[in-house]
């Protein structure tokens, strides 16, 4: 028989759904105006089950990916490994901010946040405090969430000591919560999976809503996010190539092999679907599986800087588009959130978002302009995640060092 209209729907390609929804959003918003804004529950909910999921990712997905990797099995490759990481997320959280701010992306569109939250960004001590939790219940329910990730990071260090514990007992019991984190984690991704059906039809409304309130502007303030986001990932992707021809390895040879990857994670948005890829790309350059069969899922769990210069510019978008000046307090939690979403994300399609919700709600910025970056979460997400996969990909490479070339020849 005919599958049902809605196993159609299910079976049409997300990506297009969401561009369809976007597209339809946009001709919905100017064809009626203000009276438009009739279907924005449609949205509120879309955002709501956004934020639903957002702490038991960040847990599961930090926990997991902590608890991986574990200090003492990390031998010089995994802090190779780990240190890159660090260093590639820390420049792309800054290119996402700098180039946010020369751009001026979203200045001079006036929002109608309701009622007018005081933003009340943090000053720098009351955010380094504020990531010691005294209550998480009650940083959970004002959507604090550097405390949350400071619990998760100290408990994936505890569970990823435990699992390499000499004591049997203790291993074992290490090995079960990591189990139940890992469990989790598949769980919360299975739910992202589901609430992404129902994009299409949250970023339908929402950037009708936007558009129709807020006028064509909010197009051209949308567009120059989206010029952030690509030129930062395109410069991103030149810092790849710039650390690979500084460790003396062949840059058009690396990308020749990394196109393939790259193109999968930029359709699919999702860097756990392209490791598979991606494994396979580190094989034909050369590295050897012990050392991408580690870095590679690694990185898909733990390495997002695409991501990192995502939430960095959304931010600075977000403030300009609510005329709040960041303080350095708040600055500095956004580069922290920034630093903590190229470690926390899932590598599912719009995990992103969840981020940068999360990156708002630390930074004291009123909510209601995430809902203009929501609308196109789906073009972001396609240079975000390319971003995040070359930078699994070049860290592997450089990190598996050049005695395997070598190797790799004597095997020849
Ligand atoms: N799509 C996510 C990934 O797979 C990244 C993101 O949403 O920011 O890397």
């Amino acid at each position: 028989s005919r599958p049902s209209l809605w196993r159609r729907y299910l079976q049409f390609p997300l990506i297009w759904k969401m561009l369809i929804g976007l597209a339809l959003g946009v001709a919905a918003g100017l064809v009626f105006g203000e009276s438009i804004d009739a279907i924005e529950p449609l949205g509120t909910i879309f955002l709501n089950l956004l934020q639903m999921v957002v702490f038991p990712v960040i847990v599961l997905t930090l926990v997991t990916g902590v608890a991986s990797v574990a200090p003492s099995t990390l031998g010089k490759t995994g802090l190779k490994v780990v240190g890159l990481y660090m260093v590639t997320s820390a420049v792309a959280i800054t290119l996402g901010i700098t180039l946010a701010m020369l751009a001026g992306v979203g200045k001079g569109l006036s929002m109608p946040s309701e009622g007018g939250e005081p933003a009340d960004t943090p000053s720098v001590w009351e955010t380094v405090v504020g990531i010691v939790p005294s209550n998480p219940f009650s940083d959970l329910a004002e959507g604090k969430v550097l405390p949350i990730v400071f619990i998760a990071l100290l408990v994936g260090f505890a569970v990823g000591a435990m699992r390499h514990a000499s004591d049997e007992g203790m291993s074992d019991k290490g090995d079960l919560l990591f189990r139940i984190a890992e469990a989790g984690s598949e769980v919360m991704h299975r739910l992202i999976r589901g609430i992404l059906e129902y994009a299409p039809i949250g970023v339908f409304a929402l950037i009708a809503v936007t558009v129709g309130t807020t006028g064509p502007e909010a197009l051209t303030s949308l567009a120059g996010l989206v010029g952030v986001v690509y030129g930062g990932v395109a410069l991103e992707i030149g810092f790849y190539a710039l650390l690979l021809f500084l460790f003396g390895y062949g840059v058009k040879n690396f990308f020749t092999h990394a196109k393939t990857p790259m193109l999968t994670a930029f359709v699919t948005r999702s860097s756990s679907g392209t490791l598979p890829v991606s494994l396979e790309a580190a094989r034909k350059m050369g590295v050897p599986n012990s050392v991408s069969g580690f870095s590679l899922p690694l990185g898909a769990t733990i390495n997002m800087d695409g991501t990192a210069l995502y939430v960095g510019a959304s931010v600075v978008f977000v403030a300009n588009v609510a005329g709040v000046d960041l303080t350095t307090g708040a600055l500095l939690s956004v580069v922290l959130v920034g630093m903590l979403a190229a470690i926390g994300t899932a590598g599912v399609p719009g995990a992103g978002l969840i981020m940068l919700s999360l990156a708002i709600s630390q930074a004291g910025l009123p909510f209601a302009p995430v809902v203009l970056v929501a609308g196109i979460d789906a073009l972001l997400d396609m240079a975000r995640t390319g971003s995040n996969v070359t930078g699994d990909l070049a860290v592997t490479r450089i990190a598996a060092g050049k005695k395997l070339q070598k190797e790799k020849a004597e095997a020849a």
